[in-house]
């Protein structure tokens, strides 16, 4: 495994849709195993694993029962301790997933708080409503509706920013962020080499009030102690391992919290996961509608990280796809006519930027959002309820669905498409049937095939992610964007001890011209989506539907 965590890549795995090999139609622990030499051959540093702790799987394993158990659906601590010591031996270092911002309801620290034990009662936000039925604080949940939950027995509310069934962990209370670093411990002792935070940035809330101007978010995200207990959470635990790596999510943060979050010297967290330029498909914050990709928006945000994160000393985690994001062929390129162009496109802009790249299982091959039809093949909590919202907003029921149809997080979560047989090679032909249906062009996009073809996008995925390693300007050089106002050209320039990188990719299945490009003559085109070089003419560059190109001196 790289320490150097910028020159890695991490490689995302959902484990429910993963590999199942005990033929439950659940992904398992030891699916994960038993892909790890296709995963060693991607070429990926650390695999980050999201959660498979004991949970009632209500938001499939966000909502933590016991974070020191296994939930007997993925596996056993066996099978843990397995999979880390076989990934070390292929170099590959496994992060796991903590969710600290909630617990289940089902968490022995919220059974005890319902009992009324006060001790256990503090570990949560219990709060007075406003009488007559109205909770504590209009905000809202991100899954829809109220986030307070009404408790007869105490004739209080609980908070919940997300599933009513994730009651929100009170980060005041001293004896919670001790049980914390308890868990955080237990895991390093057993060989984690790096952490991901589940949406760490909201844990401090600044007060319980009416927000008139929106959901509540602006009272609880990046709240007023929350680098205070980075800090402190750093310094306890995995601060004092220099190998850990670790990267917090950030939901509705800024770029000014983000340079302490991510600085190098600022004793947090390794780097962050912000969400800016996956919302230039949103209006506003509103996801559940259906407006065009704001391609200029999309240059103008990553840009902008790209930039002021390096002038901080800050590092970014760099990526399109995880399990709460629809597939970036389907969403930024195209399915159809320039499916392979188009994914390998993306994956160049992704993978030459400043910052530690991950991929999402199946972006590698460059699966698509689903084929669903029918909102009965959706099993995601958050799509389920909008679905519903939505139509008593007055949207007719095929209306909601088509929102939902495109950005359903069950688009990146159905099962991972390993060959062309019935279950997609997920779990064998005789198993149950899986927990989501399998994606009906896994006949054409699968891992099997794409192992054997030299020109697929596995295998420009893999050259990606090596050219990260052997060139330097990658990984340590500043950043400079290009064609910063074209329409369809997204391009820049990296730059270190004398060397230079140029990435430039046209985002449209049109050709298109880049006027004013640079002079690449002298460069060696390391990388490319179509076979033959790009033409350059007196300061023309002519790029091909989604080409990409990069050069290097
Ligand atoms: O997600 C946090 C989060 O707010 C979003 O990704 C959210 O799912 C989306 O924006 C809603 O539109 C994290 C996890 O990645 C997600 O899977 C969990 O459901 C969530 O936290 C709660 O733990
Ligand atoms: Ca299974």
């Amino acid at each position: 495994m790289n320490n150097d965590f910028r020159k890695s890549t991490v490689y995302q795995i959902y484990p429910k849709s993963f590999c199942d090999t005990n033929k439950d139609g659940l992904g398992d622990l030891r699916g994960v195993i038993e892909k790890l030499d296709y995963i060693k051959e991607l070429g990926v540093d650390y695999i980050w694993l999201t959660p498979f702790f004991v949970s009632p799987q209500n938001d499939n394993g966000y909502d933590v029962e016991d974070y020191y158990n296994i939930d007997p659906r993925y596996g056993t601590m066996e099978d843990v301790e397995e999979l880390i010591a076989e990934g070390k031996k292929r170099g590959i270092g496994l992060m796991f997933d903590m969710v600290f911002n909630h617990v289940s309801t089902r968490h022995e620290w919220f059974r005890k708080a319902m009992e009324g034990d006060p001790y256990y009662k503090d570990f949560f936000i219990f709060r007075k409503g406003k009488g007559d039925g109205v909770p504590p604080t209009n905000w809202e949940s991100k899954f829809g509706g109220n986030a307070w939950e009404y408790v007869e027995k105490f004739d209080e509310y609980y908070l919940h920013l997300f599933d009513v069934t994730q009651a929100d962990l009170n980060w005041e209370n001293e004896n919670v962020r001790k049980e914390i670093q308890k868990i955080l411990k237990f895991w390093m002792e057993k060989g984690v080499r790096g952490f991901r935070f589940d949406v760490i940035n909201l844990i401090s809330k600044a007060c319980y009030e009416d927000d008139e101007t929106g959901d509540g978010r602006k009272y609880y995200t990046d709240g007023p102690k929350i680098h205070q207990y980075l800090k402190e959470m750093h310094d306890a635990t995995f601060g004092k391992d220099e190998g850990i790596v670790t990267v917090g999510e950030m939901s509705s943060t800024t770029m000014e919290n983000c340079f302490k979050y991510a600085g190098r010297d600022t004793g947090e967290l390794s780097m962050v996961f912000s969400f800016h330029h996956l919302k230039v498909d949103f209006m506003g914050n509103e996801k559940w509608v259906l407006v065009p990709t704001d391609f200029q928006k999309l240059k103008d945000i990553i840009f902008d990280w790209q930039t002021k994160m390096a002038e901080h000393n800050a590092w970014n985690a760099v990526f399109w796809c995880n399990h709460d994001q629809p597939r970036v062929v389907s969403r930024f390129g195209d399915e159809g006519k320039y499916w392979k162009e188009s994914a390998k496109m993306l994956g160049t802009i992704i993978h030459c930027l400043r910052g530690t790249p991950y991929v999402y299982q199946g972006e590698e091959i460059g699966m698509t959002n689903t084929d669903f039809t029918d909102i009965s093949q959706f099993k995601d909590v958050e799509s389920l309820n909008h679905y519903q919202i939505l139509q008593d907003k007055g949207l007719s029921a095929s209306d909601a669905l088509r929102i939902i149809q495109i950005h359903s997080r069950d688009n990146g979560r159905t099962p991972m498409q390993w060959d062309d047989t019935k279950y997609a090679g997920f779990s064998a032909e005789d198993s149950a049937e899986p927990w989501i249906a399998v994606n009906g062009n896994h006949t054409r996009i699968n891992a099997a095939e794409q192992l054997k073809d030299e020109d697929s996008i596995f295998h420009y995925y893999q050259k990606l992610i090596a050219m990260r390693k052997e060139l330097d300007v990658i990984a340590y050089g500043d950043i400079e964007p290009l064609a910063v106002k074209d329409p369809c050209v997204f391009a820049y320039r990296r730059t270190y001890e004398g060397h230079e990188l140029i990435a430039a990719a046209n985002f449209y299945g049109r050709d298109c011209t880049w006027k004013g490009a640079p002079d690449v003559t002298g460069y060696e085109r390391v990388i490319g989506n179509y076979k033959d070089a790009v033409s350059v003419e007196n300061g023309v560059m002519n790029l091909r539907p989604y080409e990409a190109a990069v050069w290097y001196k």
